[in-house]
């Protein structure tokens, strides 16, 4: 199968376990119920879901328990969304083309949407028979308590938050970045390959391509946001708080964000080179991830 049509098929099949997994709108409290779907569904480009199968394939994990892991994943990251647009943080008004949590229901149900969700990524991954081998399954437990909190992306949307208005180092961008949106996108491919079997030196492996492709993303994802600020002569209106923001543009300029964007994508390959046929689906996300701005 073409990476095109591989993607389609893992973003459908992720639709439809969410759809399925996510309490029903008719359920008490229907109003929480109603706007968790609204966040989670019909969105998105569901690229950590994309990474676990990825990495799940590789290791021969089936699709079912795949799907249960991605929506797991997908939870994280969408109450991480609903969370960042509330006015406390980020302060947006549209997130996927459509109103914003707070926006379309209210701040307190953002909230709970964010905590509600949260605690379904656990509920799903703590599923009993998910995992082969129950060490793994814990072991997927804590990588993503770990990856989500304080030491992952929790801690680096604080330290986001304090940095607007600062002038930072690329250091301190770097840190920042490979915990805010690092850690999640490195945990999908970590958690992708525990469901299936993998050695030790492998998943090593895939922690370092998981560390590489998730500061990629970010890398990709501010000269993205530099481009498309260019092209609409800048977001000025509603948005001083993240246009304050360091990011890669910002600090190093675009040409070098562009060269370092290239250059994390070839440690990617080179990270995945040894493992060959069988890290296909790895490699293609990899040139998608980079390919976006280019
Ligand atoms: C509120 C604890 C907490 C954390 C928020 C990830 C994050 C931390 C905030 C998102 C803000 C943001 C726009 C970050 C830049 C990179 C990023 C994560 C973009 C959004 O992810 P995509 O592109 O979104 O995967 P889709 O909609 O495709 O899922």
């Amino acid at each position: 199968m073409k990476f095109p049509e591989w993607m389609a098929s893992v973003q459908r099949r992720v639709e439809q376990a969410l759809e399925q997994r996510l309490p029903a709108a008719q359920l008490a409290p229907q109003r929480l119920h109603q706007a968790m779907r609204y966040a989670t569904l019909g969105g998105g480009k569901r690229v950590r879901p994309l990474l676990a199968f990825a990495a799940g394939e590789m290791a021969g994990a089936t699709p079912e328990r795949l799907d249960a892991i991605a929506c797991a994943l997908e939870s994280i990251h969408v109450y991480s969304l609903v969370h960042d647009d509330m006015p406390c943080m980020d302060d947006d008004v549209l997130r996927r083309g459509k109103p914003t949590v707070h926006v379309q229901y209210d701040e307190a149900t953002a909230l709970l949407v964010g905590d509600a969700l949260q605690t379904l990524a656990f509920e799903q991954l703590s599923t009993l028979g998910l995992f082969e081998d129950a060490g793994n399954q814990l072991r997927a437990v804590a990588l993503l308590a770990k990856a989500s909190g304080s030491r992952g992306m929790a801690g680096g949307q604080a330290i986001d938050l304090d940095s607007v208005g600062k002038s930072i180092t690329r250091e301190e961008l770097e840190f920042m970045h490979i915990h805010k949106t690092g850690a999640l996108i490195r945990a999908a491919v970590m958690l992708g390959a525990l469901a299936g079997t993998t050695d030790d030196a492998t998943l090593e492996r895939l922690n370092h391509f998981g560390k590489c492709i998730g500061l990629l993303f970010q890398v990709v994802d501010d000269i993205l946001d530099e481009v498309a600020d260019t092209a609409t002569l800048g977001k000025t209106a509603g948005k001083d708080a993240a246009q304050d923001k360091p990011t890669y543009v910002s600090i190093i300029g675009l040409t070098p964000a562009r060269t370092l964007a290239r250059e994390l994508a070839e440690e990617a390959h080179g990270t995945l080179a040894p493992l060959g046929a069988a890290a296909q689906r790895l490699k293609e996300i990899t040139d998608y991830i980079v390919s976006r701005p280019f």
